[in-house]
């Protein structure tokens, strides 16, 4: 009995080692373990000599489970990046951020041979560089397309007659930028026109739909997912140990209509972390159900910004929640939703932060974004950090 137990140990340490995507697999191998280590523990009341050898053993098979278990659930074959979920488990992927940042080329031969596209449909200065960065950490090369500045002019709708300025559509483009890379990174804005199409993703969803290839959001229509983790990582190092933090993120006036996916975001990874989150925002610009749930809404500024420990500034245009008609229009220009040192001062020496680009003395005044307790510096380079933890995620998942 004890050959089979060790032969069973030898077949687990085997299929430990064999990387990861086996998911089912593995799950059945839990199982299988969880099953032997009971089998394992009557004999310990054998009263023989093999009492102790036993005990080992069945220590032994109830710590494959637990691991092969954590494994199925840690490494979730990630095929897509747009939501908190895809990481599974947003501890230990903060975890892993912290590791990554000790050491950033610890997984550098993950991308040996392999070659991250990222297609740029709008500006970038943070997203272009750490996503690079984070790239190359990982061994991967990098092709970065600027869809409008060199490229052809592409078409997204399906049955139109192509007779306009547009020379190509999507539906050949993608599968022919598939072809030359292993991991597709896009880059598309909410037309802020359709609510309809930008929530169901239309854009992101043809290159996940027709590349065949790993995508994932570097800000999409509706989310901003490498932002978020980043935000989330700069709130884990800075928060005040033993105590829940109070994050509020506040809306800020603009003068142009920017999209919800930073703010949706946003809200969606605070919901999943360790964190009380408040919103505040005048009426109208309700964030949609999907990303802030029932988190709480306050509409009163000052009063939200009481006892704060964070405050995470972001315009947005008008979410089309509550006012279905005014999808992506401005609601309001009111400079008293500045985040100035009025506000900060009723928080707990708040930290301020802001995904940039910012408009100063618009979004908020020099006073505050200059001032020792602003993070968007910090916050700014734990791009590179969230953007390696995900993509290591999705070459591991490739295998
Ligand atoms: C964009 C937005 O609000 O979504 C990008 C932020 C990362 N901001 C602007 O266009 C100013
Ligand atoms: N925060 C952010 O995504 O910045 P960029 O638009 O410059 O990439």
């Amino acid at each position: 009995m004890q050959h089979f137990y060790i032969f069973i140990g030898c077949c687990s340490l085997l299929k430990l080692s064999s990387g990861s995507g086996e998911k089912a697999e593995n799950c059945l191998f839990a199982l299988f373990y969880a099953r032997l280590a009971p089998l394992a523990a009557p004999k310990l009341g054998g009263g023989s000599g093999e009492k102790a050898e036993n005990c080992l053993f069945a220590l032994f098979y109830a710590r494959l489970a637990l691991t092969l278990t954590h494994k199925t659930i840690t490494e979730k074959r990630m095929n897509t990046f747009l939501h908190a979920k895809d990481l599974t488990n947003i501890d230990l992927a903060l975890r892993e951020a912290a590791e990554i940042k000790q050491e950033r080329y610890k997984y550098e031969h993950l991308g040996r041979h392999r070659t991250a596209l990222l297609v740029f449909f709008n500006n970038s200065l943070r997203t272009r560089l750490s996503t690079q960065k984070a790239a190359r950490n990982l061994g991967l090369d990098v092709i970065v397309l600027d869809v409008n500045q060199g490229a052809w002019k592409l078409e997204t709708e399906h049955g139109v007659v192509m007779d306009g300025d547009k020379s190509e559509h999507l539906l050949e483009a993608i599968p022919v930028m598939a072809s030359f890379c292993d991991i597709i990174g896009v880059r598309t804005f909410a037309g802020l026109t359709d609510r309809h199409a930008d929530y169901t993703e239309q854009i992101l969803n043809q290159f996940i739909l027709h590349s065949g290839k790993p995508v994932f959001s570097m800000e999409s229509a509706t989310a901003h997912p490498l932002q978020a983790f980043a935000d989330l990582i700069t709130i884990e190092e800075h928060r005040e140990k033993g105590r829940r933090p109070k994050v509020v993120l506040t809306w800020a006036p603009h003068p142009r209509a920017l999209p919800q996916a930073v703010p949706n975001s946003f809200a969606e990874w605070m919901l999943a972390a360790d964190v009380d989150l408040v919103v505040t925002h005048p009426e109208g610009y309700e964030l949609d159900p999907l990303f802030v749930g029932d988190a709480h809404v306050e509409y009163d500024q000052m009063r939200a910004f009481e006892d704060a420990d964070f405050v995470y500034a972001k315009n947005w245009s008008c979410p089309g929640v509550t006012r279905p008609d005014d999808y992506g229009k401005i609601l309001s220009t009111d400079p008293s939703w500045t985040v100035t040192a009025r506000q900060m001062a009723v928080t707990r020496d708040a930290h301020f932060m802001h995904c940039l680009p910012v408009r100063r003395n618009v979004i908020v005044s020099d006073e505050v974004i200059e001032s020792p307790r602003s993070l968007v510096i910090p916050e700014a380079a734990n791009r590179e950090i969230s953007a390696t933890v995900v993509l290591k995620r999705m070459l591991e998942a490739m295998g």
